[in-house]
């Protein structure tokens, strides 16, 4: 896939995971995103299907990482959590 020149540094990425059905699969997604180096943060939403990561992390690095854990990532591109309509509330993000 051709990710836009923006999508290295940035201090966050999308991804859209496939696969999850409860919430053990949302902590096992977020336990595979938090290992990947550069992450500081990972916010999984098991209704979107999103996972919200902060930090330098590639976004191949993370997607590989999900798909190790047994569940499918693309990263989202020009996608915020506001054009989805509703922002999750008493989530991990708080
Ligand atoms: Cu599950």
């Amino acid at each position: 896939m051709d990710l836009p020149q923006h999508s290295q540094a940035t201090n966050g990425v999308t991804l859209a995971i496939t696969g999850m059905t409860c919430s053990g699969c949302v902590n096992a997604v977020t336990r595979a995103l938090s290992r990947v180096p550069g992450v500081t943060d990972v916010c999984v939403d098991l209704d979107a299907g999103r996972a919200q990561v902060s930090g330098n992390a590639s976004p191949q690095n993370l997607v590989s990482a999900v798909e190790k854990a047994g569940y499918g990532a693309e990263p989202v591109q020009g996608e915020t959590a506001e054009k989805e309509g509703r922002h999750g509330r008493g989530g991990c993000c708080g």
